[in-house]
C-alpha cells in the first residue's frame, strides 16, 4: 500500500460512492470507531488493575471501579445514546432494549446491536477479547424505536463488525461492499486500512471448537469433527489444525486470516448453543459471508433466522465455506431433528 488511508477517509470514500448518502452512517460508523479506541485504553490497562484499583474498589476520586465488561457497555451507549443517529440499540450486557432519550432518539434511523467485551472471562489471563456490532435500519416509522427494530434476520443488516483486542487493536467492518480491516496505531491514535478486502484463504487450515464438549454433542457433530481431524472412516481428508482461544471475535479472526471454521454446536445441555444470534451470530454471519465465507446453525444460514427474542441463543459453524457446508451434511446425515 502506497500510502496511508486512516479509517475516516475510508468511510468517507465509500460515502462518495453512494450519491444518496447523508453522512449519517458515516458518522455512526466514526462514532463505533471512537468507542473502540476507548475500550482498547482500558483492556491494555487492564493488568494494573490490581494496582489501580478493580471492580468493586473505590478509585482516588471516591469513585466505584467499574468491570470491563461494564465499561465497554457503558462506553458504547454514552458514545451513541446522545448522537440522534440511533432509534435504539441493545446489548449482551443490558437484558432489555437500551432506549435513547425521547428528545434524541426520533430522527435517529439505525438501530444498533452490540456485545461490548465478548470472552471477557479471558481478561485475567491477558487474553485476547474483542467487540462485536451489527447496524439495522429502523423499521418502526417513527418515534422511539421498540424491540422489533431489534429482531431483524441477520439478512436485513446494514453494516456489521467487530473489534479485537490483541497484540494490535483492530476493527474489520463491512457494509455490504466487502471487508476491510483497520488497525489502530497508538502513537497516532488513528486506525489505519491494513487489510483490505480480507477474504477467507481458499485452503482452510484450523478448526476451533471446545472439544472438551463434545461427549454432549450430536453424532452428526462428532462426526464432522472426525472428519476435520482427518480421521472420518468412510471420507479421508486433510487434517486440519486445532486452535481454540475461546474468545469467539479472536477465532473468528484467526480462521478468517488463515482459513478454517469456528463452531460452537447445540449440546445436550445447551440445546439452542450457547452463543447469541443478534449480537454475536449474525453480524460475524454477514462479516463471513462478505468475506466469502459462511454462518450456519447446522441447518440453515445464520442470517435467515428471524430472531424471536433479543438474547436468544443459537448453535454456530462459521468460517470457509466449504467446511461450513461440510458441518450442513454431517449434520443432516446423522442427526434426526
Ligand atoms: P460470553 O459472551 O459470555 O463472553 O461467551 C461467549 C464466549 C465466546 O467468546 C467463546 O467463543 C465462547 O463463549 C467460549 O465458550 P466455552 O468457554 O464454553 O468454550
Ligand atoms: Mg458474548
Amino acid at each position: 500500500m502506497d500510502r496511508l488511508i486512516t479509517i475516516e477517509r475510508h468511510i468517507l470514500n465509500q460515502e462518495h460512492e453512494h450519491p444518496e448518502a447523508t453522512g449519517v452512517f458515516s458518522n455512526l460508523l466514526y462514532d463505533i470507531a471512537l468507542a473502540a479506541k476507548i475500550i482498547a485504553r482500558e483492556t491494555r490497562r487492564a493488568g494494573l488493575s490490581q494496582l489501580l484499583g478493580m471492580a468493586g474498589t473505590v478509585n482516588v476520586q471516591g469513585e466505584q471501579q467499574m468491570k470491563l465488561d461494564t465499561f465497554a457497555n457503558e462506553t458504547f451507549i454514552r458514545m451513541n445514546a446522545g448522537s440522534g443517529r440511533i432509534a435504539v440499540m441493545a446489548s449482551e450486557e443490558s437484558s432489555g432494549i437500551i432506549p435513547i432519550p425521547e428528545e434524541r432518539c426520533c430522527d435517529g434511523r439505525y438501530v444498533l446491536l452490540f456485545d461490548p467485551l465478548d470472552g471477557s472471562s479471558n481478561i485475567d489471563a491477558n487474553v485476547s477479547v474483542g467487540t462485536i456490532f451489527g447496524i439495522y435500519r429502523r423499521i418502526s416509522e417513527s418515534g422511539p424505536g421498540t424491540l422489533e427494530d431489534c429482531l431483524q434476520p441477520g439478512r436485513a443488516l446494514a453494516a456489521a463488525g467487530y473489534v479485537i483486542y490483541s497484540t494490535s487493536t483492530m476493527l474489520v467492518y463491512t457494509t455490504g461492499q466487502g471487508v476491510d480491516g483497520f488497525t489502530l496505531d497508538p502513537t497516532l491514535g488513528e486506525f489505519l486500512l491494513t487489510h483490505p478486502n480480507l477474504r477467507f484463504p481458499a485452503t482452510p487450515a484450523y478448526y476451533s471448537a471446545n472439544q472438551a464438549n463434545e461427549q454432549f454433542w450430536s453424532a452428526g457433530a462428532q462426526r464432522y469433527t472426525r472428519w476435520l481431524q482427518g480421521m472420518d472412516p468412510d471420507e479421508p481428508s486433510k487434517p486440519l489444525a486445532a486452535r481454540y482461544v475461546g474468545s469467539l471475535v479472536a477465532d473468528f479472526h484467526r480462521n478468517l486470516v488463515g482459513g478454517g471454521v469456528y463452531y460452537y454446536p447445540a449440546d445436550t445441555r445447551n440445546p439452542r448453543g450457547k452463543l447469541r444470534l443478534a449480537y454475536e451470530a449474525a453480524p460475524l454471519a454477514f462479516v463471513a459471508q462478505q468475506a466469502g465465507g459462511l454462518a450456519s446453525d447446522g441447518r440453515q444460514p445464520i442470517l435467515d433466522i428471524q430472531p424471536d427474542s433479543l438474547h436468544q441463543r443459537t448453535p454456530l459453524f462459521v468460517g470457509n465455506r466449504s467446511l461450513v457446508e461440510r458441518a450442513e451434511q454431517f449434520i443432516q446425515r446423522y442427526d434426526r431433528d
